[in-house]
């Protein structure tokens, strides 16, 4: 096992009773969501994946290790550090020899579950092609994470904020699949319906397991894209959401911010201009993703590798 890992009691317990595990992103609780929703949406968030099953591992860089699953000392220090850094794949080294405290994305993340064992992640929204990006080359590392790292990734499609169609086109490129749960089309994070369709609608965990099993049987390592549309009640009217995207974008461009800052800055305006009720839709579908996720690490593991 690898010297940087540092599990937690409940997530060492569960490697050795070979109980499913999920893994769970910490950028969600640093930069996704304000304080002390994040950390309360944390904990409920764990809760949702032990009722259906199995055992949550929250992932953080906390003084030179790679903390799988978290304590509740951990999570608060997380939700409430606004230093704690927005870690992916290129920063992981940095953060972790500088004894710094880290927040995984999507990305790092999985580069964590993978040397951990573990299978399935669940998130709320992944990164993608940001628009504008054949001038600003924005494009997220999650998805050359993606292609690269076998870990299953469930969550709510991604935001428009970015170019949905580029992202999935990307995604193609790569020879990412993208699975969609309970409807045709790709979700648009606060949204159902992107106007994109995924790759492959595959409604019950088995399916998706054998799905997944069957890629990396193949030896075609990369991950898999589960994406969870948000419960229909909880959704946002998409025209509303769409303008203040287009406004949160606009001020995003006139105040010339770049690079990792660009998701952060996009994401807490949104939640300003939406006065709160995009956190809820926010909040609402991160637990749906969790319950289909604990679903399906219980069906993975039940499907011989
Ligand atoms: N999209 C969301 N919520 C998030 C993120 C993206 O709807 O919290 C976070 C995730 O951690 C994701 C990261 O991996 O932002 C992507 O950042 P960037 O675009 O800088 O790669
Ligand atoms: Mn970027």
């Amino acid at each position: 096992m690898h010297s940087f890992l540092l599990f937690s009691p409940e997530v060492a317990a569960a490697r050795i009773a070979g109980k499913p595990v999920v893994a769970l992103e910490s950028t969600i609780i640093s930069h996704g969501m304000p304080y002390p929703q994040n950390v309360h949406t944390a904990r409920e968030v764990e809760q949702l994946i032990r009722d259906a099953g199995a055992v949550p591992a929250t992932i953080a860089i906390i003084d030179g290790k790679i903390c799988i699953g978290l304590s509740e000392a951990q999570l608060e220090l997380l939700g409430a550090s606004p230093d704690a850094m927005k870690v992916s794949r290129r920063d992981l080294a940095y953060v972790l020899s500088q004894k710094r405290l880290g927040a995984t994305t999507v990305a790092a993340t999985m580069i964590c579950a993978q040397l951990a064992g573990i299978e399935v992640f669940v998130t709320g929204g992944i990164g993608g092609v940001h628009r504008g990006a054949e001038t600003s080359f924005d494009i997220s590392a999650d998805l050359q994470e993606l292609s690269n790292t076998s870990v299953a990734v469930v969550c709510a499609g991604v935001k428009s904020i970015l170019d949905i169609g580029l992202t999935l086109e990307y995604l193609e490129t790569h020879g990412v699949p993208v699975l969609s749960v309970g409807q045709p089309g790709f979700p648009a994070f606060f949204t159902r319906d992107s106007g994109f369709k995924a790759d492959f609608q595959l409604d019950t965990p088995q399916e998706q397991a054998a799905f997944i099993r069957t890629k990396w049987q193949l030896g075609m390592a990369g991950g898999v894209v589960v994406s969870n549309p948000v419960p229909a009640e909880s959704a946002m009217p998409a025209q509303e959401i769409d303008a203040i995207i287009q406004q949160a974008l606009g001020e995003a461009g006139a105040q010339g911010v770049k690079g990792k800052a660009v998701t952060p800055f996009l994401l807490a305006r949104i939640k300003e201009l939406t006065e709160g009720r995009s956190l809820a839709t926010n909040i609402a579908l991160v637990k749906h993703n969790a319950v289909v996720g604990a679903r399906l690490a219980v069906a993975l593991n039940a499907t011989p590798a």
